[in-house]
């Protein structure tokens, strides 16, 4: 009988271990469904002192831990790798909201809470927590933080990591690190929240945060706006800014190929356009002051932009129904992609103002080596976060396309590279991007991360495979 898992039953309770192999296929498996682990065992802890118990079984018995949240990553980071000899720790249990401080405005939380929670609890409270993104009804708190998630509302409130104040961590070797302060100032010493933040799991396991809460916006408005070119995009991004300045929280770019494969797959959501445009924006405006103040603002810059003919067509929302509407559509590329078939992901960031440059000139390159591969290309505009994804060519099977991955990602990473981009800009390196960092990091970079991993995690048990 294997010891260490009676420890672990006997640490959380024989339910809380699970082993039946039925049972842990959906902790296995990732969110798009490519990749499989195996583990020795799920547990699924029930507070901070039951993670650090099983932390400590772990490091007495060598056994490596995958930590794991809503298993929505997509860098294959949450699911543990084939030698059978990991753990899975899933945080799901662990998902209350323990304080809300509508002084400090902050909200102290659970790791396990998911995010669509969250932002129901600060919207009861007449507050908002503004990290949304397609996955929010699925991922949870700890997972954004391991993942720095970005989202749509970036461009307004940064990423995750600018919207958490203090962590609670159980680090490598069982101990509890509370550093679950509210303080919007504190320089006492290294930064050890934003260490964690954006670790994947690799340097220690979080078991709580304080997030910050907003006020609510008085009004929120949407429009989609139909364009020609991304360069007419990012001219419309200028004059928003210019117009709107910080009420402007969102700005997704759609080529005209998304729409259609949202429309394919789902004949509802639809532009409310009389014929397709190559390129739209979703914007949102955030306003604090009121309804009308917002309409005023949405429309001029509408107005203008049509006049000057940096845009074709536009709708504005009229009603939250036909914003939410509009949101669908944006949030259903990744399900119409993969309904689509086998794609290839890539989650870049480029300079923004070079945007335009490099779609034209990674289009091009890919096009020559693929005729016919077809480019959804989406994301966050307003970040220079571009979702720069390619389905095979219709008249190539998907299978002989995927066997070049490598061959594509080469293409898309260095053009990335040439940019000044990054290669992963919210979705982190997980097992997926492990090898390739390799080739878009400095030695010292690589060097310095390897350092604070030996130093954190000498005996490596913590997501092992991931990161580096
Ligand atoms: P998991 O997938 O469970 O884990 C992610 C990583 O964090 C893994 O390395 C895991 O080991 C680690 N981890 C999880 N919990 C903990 C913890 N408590 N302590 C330590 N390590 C932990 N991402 C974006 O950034 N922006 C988007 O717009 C976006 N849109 C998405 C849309 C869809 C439809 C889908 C499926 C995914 C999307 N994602 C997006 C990716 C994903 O949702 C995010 O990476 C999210 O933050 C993962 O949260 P999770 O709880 O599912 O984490
Ligand atoms: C989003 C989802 C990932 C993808 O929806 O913003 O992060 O490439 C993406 O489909
Ligand atoms: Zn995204």
């Amino acid at each position: 009988m294997n010891n260490f898992l009676d420890l672990c039953r006997e640490a959380i309770g024989a339910s809380h271990v699970i082993t039946n192999e039925a049972d842990m296929a959906s902790y296995l498996v990732d969110w798009r469904r490519r990749y499989t682990g195996r583990a020795q065992a799920v547990l699924r802890p029930g507070s901070v002192e039951e993670v650090a118990a099983l932390v400590r079984l772990c490091v007495d018995a060598g056994v490596p831990i995958c930590p794991q949240g809503g298993n929505t990553g997509l860098v294959l980071g949450s699911v543990p790798d084939l030698s059978g000899r990991a753990v899975v720790l899933s945080l799901g249990r662990m998902n209350r909201i323990r304080d809300i401080d509508l002084v400090n405005n902050t909200m102290t939380v659970d790791a396990g809470c998911i995010l669509a929670n969250i932002q129901q609890a600060a919207d009861e409270r007449d507050r908002l927590f503004p990290l949304s993104l397609g996955a929010e009804g699925s991922c949870t708190i700890g997972g954004n933080l391991s993942t720095n998630a970005g989202g749509t509302g970036v461009l307004r409130y940064g990423n995750t990591r600018e919207l958490c104040l203090g962590l609670e961590v159980v680090t490598p070797q069982g101990e509890v690190w509370n550093g679950l302060r509210g303080l919007r100032k504190d320089n006492t010493g290294y930064d050890l929240r934003d260490l964690y933040i954006g670790a994947e799991g690799t340097l220690g396991i979080i078991t709580g945060a304080v997030i910050k809460l907003f006020p609510r916006p008085k009004a929120t408005l949407t429009a989609l706006a139909a364009m020609q070119t991304t360069d007419a995009a990012l001219k419309l991004l200028t004059l928003a800014r210019q117009q709107c300045g910080a009420t402007l929280t969102g700005f997704e770019l759609m080529s005209q190929f998304c729409l259609e494969l949202v429309a394919k797959h789902y004949p509802q959501m639809h532009a409310p356009f009389p014929q397709p445009y190559p390129q739209y924006v979703l914007l949102e405006l955030s306003d604090s002051e009121s309804e009308e103040h917002a309409m005023a603002m949405l429309e001029s810059l509408i107005t203008g932009a049509l006049e000057e003919e940096t845009i074709q067509d536009a709708v504005v929302a009229g009603s939250i129904a036909q914003s939410r509407a509009l949101w669908d559509i944006r949030e259903h590329i990744t399900l119409a992609q993969a309904d689509e078939g086998k794609n290839i992901k890539h989650d870049v960031s480029v300079p923004i103002s070079r945007i335009g440059d490099f779609i034209h000139e990674t289009d091009a390159l890919l096009a020559d080596r693929f005729p016919g591969i077809r480019m959804v290309t989406f994301g966050h505009l307003g970040d220079g976060n571009l979702h720069y994804n390619v389905s095979p060519p219709v008249d190539m099977p998907a299978d002989d396309f995927m066997e070049r991955q490598h061959e594509v990602n080469q293409v898309v990473h260095d053009s990335v590279h040439r940019f000044h981009g990054s290669i992963s800009a919210e979705h982190g390196l997980g097992a997926l991007k492990r090898e390739e960092i390799k080739q878009y990091k400095s030695a010292v970079e690589l060097r310095l991360m390897g350092v604070i991993k030996d130093a954190l995690d000498p005996l490596h048990l913590m997501n092992p495979g991931k990161v580096l």
